[in-house]
């Protein structure tokens, strides 16, 4: 008997012989192992402005795996010929100043001319930094899917000098994939403006109006880097306390001695909620920037840097090869408590821990 599903009284019911499935419904599956790039590849893809190959060539110069550092060293000197042509900015600001909101307006504000923005960030609390990726894709809802720009998070783990040598060496990779504005973030609170200043060509520092004591907490040092100090938040019935902030400001920076640059730090009020003034900060900036190019601080301030992170990162490594032998690790806590019983004064017991660590370097 012929089964009704293939009886001619049941036609629509025939079952059709099946076809040979794909091996995989979706070929792009297969994709996710990531091929293997060599140097060369990485360069290539760098060079080329892939952002793909950008993000992982960032990913290695992060990685604290050794075979990544390796890597990541030879791409970053191969692609040093292609970089440095760019403007790079130092945005800092205590949390809640508005800078993610701000860097929405400002990025966008600087791509309306054309070219394409990197976002890169400073910031050595890794708790800190997991947080505020959440809020800055909601924050800077506008810059991060605008096809000109690379926003890329603080790398987490590590000391702020290690942190930030990190970011300064992204800082090469961007500029070879063509990035020509370079904006780095950093949360105001501390040394990691130092380090901002040490690798951008202006430093924009975020204040707000506050109650009336703003200067008082923010650090002499801090003020002293800002090219331009701009005040947040200019907006309803807080206009006239930031301009009253404003003027603050301007007397204070009075009282400082004149920069090198010969350049006199400008003071303005903005709002990067309501995209108030923010034409007039980007005109004070690339106003800056013709200045120094004219007067040749901006070579003379890049070169300075330059000599800056090669003393820097050699004192990093010798830090870590020191903090890494395995024999001075065993010896310094025994070190360290002799100093704590006054048994040895802290000079002698370095002096003892350094000549083992030369010794042990001989063998
Ligand atoms: N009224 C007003 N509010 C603003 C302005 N800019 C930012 N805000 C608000 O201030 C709060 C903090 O803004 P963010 O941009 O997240 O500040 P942030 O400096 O990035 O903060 P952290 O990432 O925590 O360091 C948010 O609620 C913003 O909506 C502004 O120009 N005017
Ligand atoms: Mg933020």
């Amino acid at each position: 008997m012929v089964h009704p599903e293939n009886s001619e009284e049941y036609k629509g019911l025939i079952v059709n012989k099946g076809i040979e499935q794909p091996s995989s419904v979706n070929p792009y599956l297969k994709r996710t192992k990531k091929r293997h790039l060599s140097v060369g590849d990485y360069v290539e893809g760098i060079i080329k402005g892939d952002v793909t190959t950008l993000s992982r060539a960032v990913t290695l110069v992060e990685s604290v795996r050794t075979e990544h550092q390796v890597i990541a060293q030879e791409v970053i000197e191969k692609c040093l010929p292609y970089a440095g042509n760019s403007v790079r900015i130092g945005i800092s600001g205590v949390p809640g100043a508005g800078k993610s909101t701000s860097i929405d307006v400002f990025g966008l504000h600087v791509l309306q001319q054309g070219g394409k923005l990197a976002v890169l960030a400073i910031d050595p609390s890794s708790e800190r930094s997991k947080g505020s990726i959440l809020g800055d894709k909601t924050r800077m809802e506008k810059l991060s899917v605008h096809p000109d720009s690379f926003i890329r998070p603080s790398p987490s783990a590590g000391s702020l000098g290690g942190v930030a040598r990190k970011t300064r060496e992204t800082i090469v990779l961007c500029e070879a994939a063509g990035f020509d504005k370079i904006f780095v973030e950093t949360v105001g609170v501390g040394q990691s403006e130092t380090a901002v200043h040490s690798m951008v060509d202006f430093f924009l520092l975020i204040q707000l109006a506050g109650t009336g004591d703003e200067l008082q907490g923010i650090k002499r040092g801090i003020m002293e880097m800002a090219d331009g100090i701009v005040i947040n938040k200019a907006d309803g019935n807080n206009i006239d306390k930031a301009k009253l902030a404003a003027s603050q400001f301007r007397n204070a920076l009075h009282l400082f001695p004149a920069p090198e640059s010969g350049w006199t730090p400008q003071v303005l009020t903005y709002s990067g909620f309501y995209n108030t003034g923010v034409k007039e900060i980007w005109d004070m900036v690339y106003q800056y920037i013709d200045f120094v190019k004219a007067n040749g601080y901006f070579d003379f301030r890049r070169n300075e840097q330059s000599k800056y992170w090669m003393y820097e990162t050699i004192n990093e490594h010798l830090r870590d090869s020191f903090y890494h032998n395995p024999m001075i690790e065993k010896m310094l806590g025994e070190r360290e408590q002799q100093v704590l019983d006054r048994n040895l004064t802290s000079f002698v017991a370095a002096k003892k821990l350094l000549d083992a660590y030369f010794e042990a370097l001989k063998k």
